[in-house]
């Protein structure tokens, strides 16, 4: 899970899209605290923040100097404030990872459209890959084009979303700064968008995708962004971004729309249960804190999922399978109870499917399998059956597709001594390092 932090000129202005016209002034977080926010997503489980830069409207959250539309000209610390480097420091002292999101598309820019225009870009990048690391994802989403201020311009401008950007070229450019970084956009290559801002991936998800022909905005890609393809060329795992209130950036008018501890349990399953990271937008507010309606529906989330995974029952059961690799006690079931991810049950390499048994001396209240491939082996698994014990027989109560890193498989609360799985088909052996009940 990270934290998506949307904060900018739109969160004065009270709008989703500026249009690049708004007065630079008007940015004036009074009681600005990045802590605040870090620490707050710290304690809600999140591993990293990715910020938004710079979004549409062209506003920077840091003295760039490729522009007159940044915290720089704000009344805000009388233009000496840094939201980008408040944030970075914030997520240093709490140990979380820092990602930047810089919108491609920048309506308040004179040279948008232009090859000018992608120098810029280039040169912003470069001033965040250089002082604001160490960075572990740049976000950069799909929308681009059409009217905006662009300098006083104040018209439409269209541009060829496959080639304008020449994505190769910026790419290769950020990895020299910062070979391991991951990119997301709706097509990776690090990383793509899912398909949807609601917070659901598909139940079929793989990590793969063949994305030659692919890029960030193109039309109708959803439905194949947001099941990934079984034999897929590239590794371009899906990340679910959503937003904790209906818009993206901060309305007080949404102060009684923030989504409830159980909606963001049930997006935790849909995401994060289906394979995904979980990207959840948390708007700060004009004061620059995050509202108390957040922080206690994060707050509350948390207790759910600490309470939902608390006592693993599989560590107290009795595992066996149908097979393992070369009968060798290095590839038992055992394998997949021992609190150890590097550790994993295998099959032969022709063995496709196999049944898994774990019993118990009593009955147990079952809620929640949560199953985990090792994944550095690829992503395998095609299908799944679960059954519990119920009067003396078995009951089949859930059928699933893939597993991939990690799939959660909701079960109700079902009191049984014995559950089964049975892998029904794998594109190769099997590989499983994490079997567990709760
Ligand atoms: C979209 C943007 O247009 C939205 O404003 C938001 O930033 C979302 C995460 O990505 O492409």
């Amino acid at each position: 899970m990270n934290a998506f932090v949307h904060f900018s000129i739109n969160t004065f202005t009270d709008k989703e899209w500026g249009f690049g016209d708004e007065s630079p002034k008007l940015f004036n977080p009074v009681k600005f605290d990045a802590y605040q926010w870090v620490r707050i997503f710290s304690e809600a489980g999140f591993r990293g923040v990715i910020l938004t830069c710079k979004h549409h409207d062209g506003f920077c959250l840091w003295p760039s100097q490729y522009t007159n539309h940044s915290v720089k000209y704000s009344v805000w610390m009388n233009g000496n404030g840094d939201v980008v480097k408040a944030v970075a420091d914030a997520c240093k002292k709490y140990g979380l990872k820092f990602g930047v999101y810089l919108s491609p598309w920048d309506r308040n820019h004179k040279d948008y459209g232009t090859p000018v225009y992608l120098e810029q870009y280039r040169n912003q990048l470069t001033e965040l890959f250089s002082n604001y690391g160490p960075i572990f994802e740049m976000w950069f989403d799909g929308a681009n084009g059409g009217d905006g201020y662009y300098g006083g311009a104040r018209e439409k401008r269209s541009i060829d979303g496959a080639t304008y950007y020449e994505w190769p070229t910026t790419l290769d450019y950020v990895r020299k700064m910062s070979p391991s970084i991951i990119f997301f956009s709706d097509a990776g290559p690090g990383v793509r968008w899912v398909g949807n801002e609601k917070g659901i991936a598909s139940e079929t998800n793989w990590s793969m995708l063949t994305p030659d022909t692919l890029f960030a905005g193109k039309a109708g890609i959803e439905a194949l962004l947001s099941t990934g393809s079984e034999n897929g060329s590239q590794w371009i795992p899906s990340e679910v971004d959503v937003s904790i209130r209906p818009g993206w950036f901060y309305h007080a008018r949404e102060d009684s729309l923030v989504k409830s501890p159980e909606q963001l349990f049930g997006i935790y399953l849909t995401s994060v249960g289906r394979g995904s990271t979980l990207l959840l937008n948390i708007p700060p507010n004009q004061q620059g804190l995050i509202h108390e309606k957040d922080i206690a529906s994060l707050r509350g989330f948390r207790t759910l999922l600490d309470q939902a995974f608390k006592t693993n029952l599989a560590k107290e059961s009795s595992i066996t399978s149908s097979s393992y690799r070369g009968q060798s006690d290095a590839y038992s079931p055992n394998m997949m109870i021992d609190g150890d991810s590097k550790t994993y049950w295998a099959t032969d390499d022709n063995v496709k499917s196999a049944t898994i048994e774990l019993s118990w001396k009593n009955d147990q209240n079952v809620k929640y399998l949560i199953l985990q491939e090792y994944i550095r082996l690829g992503q395998r698994i095609k299908g799944f059956t679960i059954d519990t014990w119920e009067a003396g027989a078995w009951k089949k109560v859930a059928t699933g597709t893939t597993i991939g890193y990690k799939r959660i498989v909701k079960l109700g609360n079902i009191r049984t001594r014995k559950l089964r799985l049975t892998i029904t088909d794998s594109r190769a052996c099997i590989i499983l390092h994490t079997l567990s009940v709760f």
